[in-house]
């Protein structure tokens, strides 16, 4: 078996799965996103990446802002719940669910005491409502279909009001066919600014970060909402590495991360290296000073906001990923042979009498089936290239770029070390004047 046989082997069930599943899924999406209904206001949706909104203090890597319009006192949004065709990275291409066009919806932005109107127009072929996760919020709009409201049928627009009596982050998702809605795609994030902002002598970074998961058989473009534990492609703000855009602060801002987790099944530890952070605050409130402590990795459960504050101290290029192995990776890292350590020359050699060339990959570690052939629609399992080779990390990993002096948003390149400062071969006369047996 030549490995791309091996690997499409071990694909073919999963993709004959998942063309099965399309008869549950979904109708392929509208090829534009329909125009808002007049009778509702237009959403101020920020298209680029890491937008910061006009007027909005957030960055949001690879994702965007709404701010909302005020009308006669009332802050205003439009949230569309819609199918949408989404680039998790370049060459996977998923149709999915989502909120305004994208996958995570775009974060709200609002502050503390608003009062706020928020209509939800249905374009999904099946009923949905929104629950603002983490908000306190009068229990008819809390958005529990059949508990609290009854269902928004599709293709109607209908209005939650409430008052925003928290500062604080939260997130918002359906609470109908959560294993579909919430699986594919249909959550986002909410920031509520407090009324008087603390003073800060440094300059912050406010960045929102959305993690999430799907399981995509490699080739296909639906995510399988039936997954509920072999997920293998992990993001963050709907991108995968090496698609998300980086994290940028000068020396010595103070760097904010509010860290949203909706997808389906798994929490993440999220690490960042080169600095120690404090979490401040979660979906629940602020973190009383005297009861936070200093970590490297924050736990952040399904259904949970972590932040985390650190002065960026370190110049360099810092990875902020999720420490599960398999997280932070791409595509493809499952259900294929254990071939680690085994002596497989006896069998190489029998199989190459009918496979010329054959090799068994895997037996040296999996850095060599990083590189295999691919699907249309399927990105590498190795993630992307730094400035001295391959990373072998994807998924949900992202870089937090921290140099002297910079401003804006601009991703900065690659970080230029000082002299001396990366590892390099020891030589021989090193190694005998301080005794190491090389
Ligand atoms: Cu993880």
């Amino acid at each position: 078996m030549r490995r791309r046989d091996l690997l499409s082997t071990s694909l073919a069930a999963g993709v004959a799965t998942a063309i099965a599943r399309r008869a549950v899924a979904q109708p392929a999406p509208p090829a534009a996103p329909a125009a808002p209904p007049p009778a509702a206001p237009a959403p101020a949706v920020a298209a680029a990446p890491s937008a910061t909104s006009a007027g909005s203090t957030l960055i949001v890597p690879d994702g965007r802002v709404l701010t909302g319009r005020k009308v006669g006192g009332v802050r205003v949004y439009h949230l569309v719940a819609e199918p949408i065709r989404h680039e998790v990275a370049p060459g996977l291409v998923i149709d999915t669910w989502g909120y305004n066009g994208g996958t995570p919806g775009p974060v709200i932005e609002a502050t503390e005491g608003e009062r706020v109107r928020i209509y939800v127009t249905n374009k999904l072929p099946e009923a949905t409502t929104v629950h603002w996760h983490g908000l306190v919020v009068p229990n008819g709009m809390d958005g529990v279909a059949g508990l609290t409201q009854p269902t928004i049928p599709p293709g109607e627009t209908w209005r939650y009001e409430f008052v925003l009596p928290h500062a604080g982050t939260f997130m918002y998702h359906p609470h109908v066919d959560e294993m579909t809605q919430i699986a594919l795609g249909m959550v986002g994030m909410i920031v509520v600014h407090p009324k008087r902002r603390p003073a800060s002598e440094r300059r912050v970074r406010d960045f929102v970060m959305m993690a999430h998961e799907w399981k995509i058989v490699p080739g296909a473009r639906r995510p399988d909402p039936l997954a509920m534990s072999d997920f293998n492609q992990l993001a963050w703000n709907g991108k995968a590495f090496p698609a998300t855009t980086p994290l940028t602060a000068a020396t010595g801002d103070l760097v904010r991360i509010r860290i949203g987790n909706l997808g389906p099944m798994d929490g993440h530890p999220i690490h960042l290296h080169g600095h120690r952070f404090t979490v401040v605050e979660t979906d629940g409130g602020q973190v009383p000073p005297g009861a936070r402590w200093p970590e490297t990795t924050v736990w952040v459960p399904v259904g949970s906001v972590r932040v985390i504050e650190f002065v960026a101290d370190q110049p360099g290029d810092w990875p902020l990923h999720c420490h599960m192995t398999h997280h932070a990776m791409n595509q493809m890292g499952h259900d294929v042979p254990n071939w680690l350590g085994a002596d497989v020359q006896g069998v190489d050699g029998r199989i190459r009498k009918l496979a010329p060339g054959y090799m068994t990959m895997g037996t040296t570690g999996m850095a060599d089936m990083m590189q295999m052939d691919l699907p249309d629609n399927a990105i590498s399992m190795r993630g992307g290239k730094g400035q001295y080779g391959a990373i072998d990390m994807g998924g949900m990993f992202t870089i937090v770029k921290v140099r002297d002096g910079l401003t804006g948003d601009a991703d900065p390149g690659w970080y230029a070390h000082p002299a001396g400062t990366v590892p390099r071969a020891a030589s021989a006369a090193e190694l005998a004047g301080d005794g190491i047996d090389g």
